[in-house]
Order: C-alpha cells, then sequence, then structure tokens
C-alpha cells in the first residue's frame, strides 16, 4: 500500500475503492451478526416524511453502543487506522460506527452530501466496509461524482437523475471505500434480498461530532435530530 498515491488520489477524487482489503473471517463474523440483529423484516426508523422526501431507505443500527465486539475488528486494523491519519492528520477522531440496512425492493439513497460543504475543512470521512458483495444483480451499488467534494453544493434538482461524471462502484465482500462526506454520492434501488453497509465515520481535528446532522439532497437540507427539512431546494 502506497500511503502518499493514496492519499493524492483521495484529495483528487474524494474516494477511495480498495478491494480485499480485510480477510474473510472478519467478514463473515460481521455478516452474521447484522443479518441476526436484522431479520427477515425489520421497521424503518424514520418519518415518513423523510422516507418520502428524501427517497432514502434505510434503518440505522450503531452496534458498539450496545457492546458488539465484533466490530471492533475493523477499528483495530492497523493499516486502516494509518491510512486515516494520513487523509485526516494527527488529531482525527472516530464518531459511531454504524450499520445501514436497506430491504428488497427499496429505492436505495437519492444523491446527496452527508454533510453541508461551506467550510471545506469541515466534513465527515465515510469508511464503509462491505462484508457481502454488490453487483448488478444484487442492486445497492454506490455512485459518486469524482471530484465533487471540491465543487461545492450539490445541485437542486431531480433526486434520482444520472449525474454527468459519475462512477458507479461495486464493492465486493472485504472492500474498503473511503468517501469524503462533500462527495455528491447516492445508492441504487435494491434488487437482492437486502443490502448493507458499515460505516466507521471519522473526522478531522476541529470538527463537531454532529458534522452530519445536517444532510443535503437535491430537494431539501434535512436535519436528523430534530427531524426536520430546514431548507427546501428547487431548481
Ligand atoms: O452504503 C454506502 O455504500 C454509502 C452510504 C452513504 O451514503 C453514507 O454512508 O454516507
Ligand atoms: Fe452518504
Amino acid at each position: 500500500m502506497n500511503t502518499k498515491l493514496l492519499v493524492r488520489k483521495f484529495e483528487q477524487d474524494g474516494y477511495l475503492l480498495l478491494d480485499n482489503f480485510f480477510g474473510p473471517e472478519p467478514m463473515r463474523r460481521l455478516d452474521s451478526r447484522i443479518l441476526e440483529h436484522f431479520g427477515d423484516d425489520p421497521a424503518f426508523l424514520h418519518t415518513d416524511e423523510f422516507l418520502e422526501k428524501a427517497k432514502t431507505d434505510v434503518i440505522p443500527w450503531f452496534p458498539q453502543d450496545e457492546g458488539q465486539n465484533d466490530f471492533g475488528l475493523v477499528d483495530d486494523n492497523v493499516e486502516l487506522q494509518h491510512l486515516t491519519r494520513a487523509i485526516l492528520g494527527d488529531a482525527w477522531h472516530r464518531l459511531s460506527c454504524m450499520v445501514m440496512f436497506s430491504k428488497q425492493g427499496t429505492m436505495g439513497q437519492a444523491w446527496h452530501q452527508d454533510c453541508t460543504p461551506e467550510n471545506a475543512a469541515q466534513y465527515n470521512l465515510n469508511r464503509l466496509v462491505y462484508s457481502s458483495d454488490i453487483d448488478d444483480e444484487t442492486g445497492g451499488q454506490t455512485v459518486v461524482v469524482p471530484g465533487s467534494h471540491r465543487h461545492g453544493l450539490l445541485p437542486p434538482g431531480d433526486p434520482w437523475v444520472d449525474l454527468e461524471n459519475q462512477q458507479i462502484l461495486r464493492p465486493r465482500t472485504g472492500t474498503l471505500v473511503l468517501l469524503h462526506g462533500h462527495v455528491w454520492h447516492r445508492v441504487l434501488p435494491i434488487r437482492g434480498r437486502y443490502r448493507y453497509s458499515t460505516n466507521y465515520r471519522a473526522v478531522p481535528a476541529g470538527t463537531a461530532a454532529n458534522v452530519t446532522d445536517v444532510c443535503v439532497y437535491r430537494n431539501m437540507r434535512y436535519q436528523f435530530s430534530t427531524e426536520t427539512v430546514v431548507e427546501e431546494r428547487t431548481a
């Protein structure tokens, strides 16, 4: 792993996809814990207004807040810590580890930025771990616009339309995706039985732990803590 090159690529593109970053055994363990927790038909947590307007069907779970030790296998990975420090700087810190689960037939996630991009130095780094394969058959591919973390606000408009230069990512079991929170990104509809990723979010020094409380969609800004639309956006 050439860290310098990876950091340069991350700064350029706003993301990195590293296949086989994690071995099969920790992925198998993560996978069983996630499927045990969600079972076959979990209920949605968000309000109907959010589900309708954000066009986002995900159910979050914070396993480490419940003392699930297996999720530490990823956190403790020395190469991941090294790469995180190279990207975020010395005094980075981690946020809660969050599993995001979507059911079959749901629409995935509309275009968004995880946090507002007005201050380029304040952002979250998604450290996304995939413990099962995502391909065109399962759906749920992650779509990004490379370099868009340098282009400011996601333009208002159709939440689902293809954007110029978008790249479709198809992570496999053991893939690590590092994704800057200001990158314009979305998740395609779920065709398989379910789809999930585990996100070990981290932030640079001086960034508030609630930096992702307000998320930018093409049709609104949404605040999760108050469950309110804080700004309607129109093209
Ligand atoms: O699950 C993914 O592939 C992307 C999820 C996402 O948008 C995020 O973690 O902010
Ligand atoms: Fe996101």
